[in-house]
């Protein structure tokens, strides 16, 4: 174990801004556009609509690794526009952790929404998001936060970078259930990818 401090471990910290869902300084930023998420979406004719008219900004990702030399816990601020693509909410890709032992904290600080997790084994959960909700993502468990309010949706999350993130299972089979918007009312439908 190294005694000696070097540059990198020395404490960090950033200002968060309430009003704009984001912090300073950060490391990166992600854009997500519709066409990171065509295939997640199950109206494709609306998807291909959405790209035509300018490919939106469904969410960014503001980040801060604070990496050491013996540690690399993340922070990482998701900003979800309001809006939906047909009747489909947006959302966030959502990820299993490659590594399968890593959890997750969210934090939900603006806006209205649900996180969603299932885990490989067939079980779904979704928790009711609103500010000040702060929910525990064990491993194993794939985590998407769907926005339904007309403001944009924005959490925190720690982690640890060497959780990684593994989309393919989300991209094969998607989540047991999409949140769509039904009669003015946020409802839960069968995903029917899954068969
Ligand atoms: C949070 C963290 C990040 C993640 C981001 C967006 O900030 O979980 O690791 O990248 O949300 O989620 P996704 O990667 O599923 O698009
Ligand atoms: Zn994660």
């Amino acid at each position: 174990m190294p005694t000696i401090l070097t540059e990198k471990d020395y404490p960090v910290s950033v200002l968060f801004d309430f009003e704009k869902g984001d912090f300073s300084p950060k490391e990166k930023t992600v854009e997500r556009h519709v066409s990171d998420l065509s295939m997640m979406f199950d109206d494709q004719d609306a998807v291909d609509a959405a790209i035509e008219q300018g490919d939106p900004i469904i969410y960014e990702i503001f980040y801060h690794g604070f990496e050491t030399s013996l540690s690399d816990m993340a922070l990482g601020v998701t900003r979800i526009q309001p809006g939906k693509i047909g009747n489909e909410f947006y959302m966030t890709k959502g990820h299993f952790h490659a590594a399968e032992d890593q959890p997750e904290i969210y934090f939900c600080v603006k806006g209205n929404g649900y996180l969603l997790m299932e885990a490989k084994s067939g079980e779904f959960r979704a928790e009711e998001w609103k500010p000040g909700v702060i929910s525990h993502i064990p491993p194993m468990w794939a985590h998407r936060v769907v926005n339904i309010g007309d403001e944009p949706l924005v959490f925190v999350a720690s982690y640890h970078l060497a959780a990684g993130h593994d989309y393919e299972p989300v991209i094969e089979k998607g989540f047991q259930k999409r949140v769509v918007e039904k009669n003015g009312e946020a409802v839960f439908i069968e995903n029917e990818q899954r068969g």
